[in-house]
Parts: structure tokens; C-alpha cells; sequence
């Protein structure tokens, strides 16, 4: 599916835009789904295991942040994890055997659909290596005024900045951090259909979606087998028992099979401790951790 230039691009710079990595009806399944999904979040009034929800929320006017691992909710986003063209760029950029680590559909509602602030994956779930990527699959097109990622490119290859405000691991970097360069942020647009890909180093963040459109992107946090967590905040995994990780890495592994032999190298690692108050959601960890906005 990738380009020899593609995926040199995504070396030297830590993200890559790929088109049409679903098929059309791929696309409108998902789509129909997802519209259900928000349907029936109407009549939920919290936060639950299957929404995040936003400021407003409410039975006349569904505002979500967030549907919890899409690909439990419907074959479809299994599928599309599985066997399509989202697969094939996932295993040409971490080989055959790859895992899991989450999926989440994020979803920013017409005026004023939440900014996720400016952060490193990886400073949320170190692990024994750096091999792993989260591939963003566009629902609906995404404009500069709906909400698109902003990455900066080449910081996989930079230091892992601080996210901590007030002695707890708030999720997000200080927006006034010498080390952050926001004025070469690139923002990332496209059709639906199309996906981004960023490294999990790379320094990335959203805007408030400002337009009366949606905007819905559907991530998948893909793993090399042979990178083994060290910590994830707010994993489920970290609290399952041997068997129980074990049952589960098996419905976790994408394409391949588990490797038992990590792959350490010497990657920066801070634990992303000690925690928020609320770490059920980057939303959650964000607000009750009190980060900074870099978006108002
Ligand atoms: O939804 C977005 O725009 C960004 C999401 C993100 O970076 C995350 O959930 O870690």
C-alpha cells in the first residue's frame, strides 16, 4: 500500500497522509455505524465503558468526545483493523506481527467540539521499544476548521517533554515550553477515507472544532509484538492478571503473532505518574490534571 517514498517520509518525519485506505463501502458502513453509535448515545447522561462525553451533551443534541474501543463495538471496525488497506500500512511500517494497544473513535461535535492539547503518546504508555504508530482513519472530511491534527515534524527523533503540571502527570505538554516549536506545526487535512499515520514520539494536538460540521476520526494504537509495555495510562490492560493479558493479547494481535522476546533499546522513558484524578480518557486526565491550553 506504501510507497517506497511514503514510507521514507514517515522515517524522516514521523507522520505520513495516505489516501483511500478503505474501500467506498468500507467507508459507508462505518460511517452508518458511527451515526448510530451517536444516535444512542442520547439517552446516556455520563460517562460510560463505551462514550466519553463533551460539554452539552445531551437527548436533543448528542456532543460526544469520544466512542470507547470501536473495534468492540462493530465487525465493521474489526474489519477494517483486520483486512483492509488500513492492515497493509500498519504491517509496512511494523512488519508481520503486530498488536493492538487501543482503539478509539474520536469525535468532535459542530461549534466547539473539544481540542485535545498538545502531547506525546508515548508519554502515556512507554514501552521496551519505539516501534509503535496510531493511524487515524478520516470518517468525514477534515478541514482546517473542524478540528484536524497538528503534528510537528521530526520531534519522534526529539526528547519527550515534560507532562506534568502540578506534580501529577497531567497528559500534555506546558504550551510555554521552550522545547515546543508550535510555529512548525503542520496540519493535518483530508478526504474521508484517507488516514494519517504519526509515530508514537511524535509531539501532536487538535484544535476546537470552530465549523458546523462534524469531524470523526477513527484511531487505531498499533504496536510492533516485539515492544512490550513497560506502564500505559489508563490501560486496562496493566490491570488484568497473567491469564486474563494473556486471553487478551491474543484479540489484540492484529496480524502475526505474539512475541515472547522484547526488544529493548535505549528510548527516553518516564512514567507517566503519579496520576490525575480522572485518567479514564485523555479528555479526563487533560481537565482534572489541569493542563495548560495552547488552543484558547
Ligand atoms: O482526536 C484527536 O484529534 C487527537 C486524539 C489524540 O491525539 C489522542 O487521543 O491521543
Amino acid at each position: 500500500m506504501l510507497t517506497s517514498v511514503q514510507k521514507a517520509f514517515y522515517a524522516e518525519n514521523g507522520y505520513v497522509m495516505v489516501k483511500d485506505a478503505v474501500t467506498p463501502d468500507q467507508l459507508q458502513r462505518m460511517q452508518d455505524v458511527t451515526a448510530a453509535l451517536i444516535d444512542a448515545s442520547r439517552s446516556v447522561s455520563q460517562s460510560d465503558d463505551v462514550y466519553d462525553l463533551d460539554r452539552g451533551h445531551g437527548p436533543d443534541s448528542p456532543r460526544l468526545t469520544r466512542i470507547k474501543l470501536p473495534h468492540k463495538r462493530d465487525p465493521v471496525f474489526h474489519e477494517v483493523l483486520t483486512r483492509s488497506g488500513v492492515t497493509q500500512v500498519l504491517n509496512d511500517l511494523l512488519g508481520p506481527d503486530i498488536n493492538l494497544i487501543t482503539s478509539k473513535l474520536n469525535t468532535k461535535a459542530p461549534g466547539g467540539g473539544a481540542a485535545v492539547e498538545w502531547h506525546q503518546d508515548w508519554a502515556f504508555y512507554p514501552h521496551t521499544n519505539d516501534d509503535l504508530l496510531a493511524v487515524g482513519l478520516l470518517l468525514e472530511d477534515v478541514e482546517p476548521d473542524n478540528g484536524p491534527l497538528l503534528v510537528i515534524p521530526g520531534t519522534h527523533k526529539g526528547p519527550i517533554l515534560s507532562h506534568e503540571a502540578g506534580g501529577v502527570f497531567c497528559g500534555a505538554i506546558n504550551p510555554d515550553d521552550p522545547l515546543f516549536e508550535r510555529d512548525r506545526a503542520v496540519t493535518l487535512t483530508g478526504k474521508a477515507g484517507s488516514l494519517s499515520v504519526h509515530h508514537v514520539r511524535t509531539l501532536h494536538g487538535s484544535a476546537p472544532n470552530v465549523s458546523d460540521r462534524a469531524r470523526k476520526i477513527l484511531f487505531f494504537e498499533v504496536a510492533r509484538a516485539d515492544a512490550w509495555p513497560i506502564l500505559g495510562a489508563s490501560s486496562y490492560i496493566h490491570a488484568l492478571g497473567q491469564r486474563a493479558f494473556w486471553d487478551d493479547l491474543q484479540d489484540r494481535t492484529i496480524t502475526g503473532k505474539p512475541c515472547l522476546t522484547p526488544r529493548l533499546e535505549n528510548v527516553p522513558v518516564r512514567m507517566p505518574l503519579p496520576p490525575a484524578a480522572d485518567i479514564t480518557s485523555i479528555f479526563k486526565t487533560q481537565a482534572s490534571g489541569g493542563a495548560k491550553s495552547a488552543f484558547g
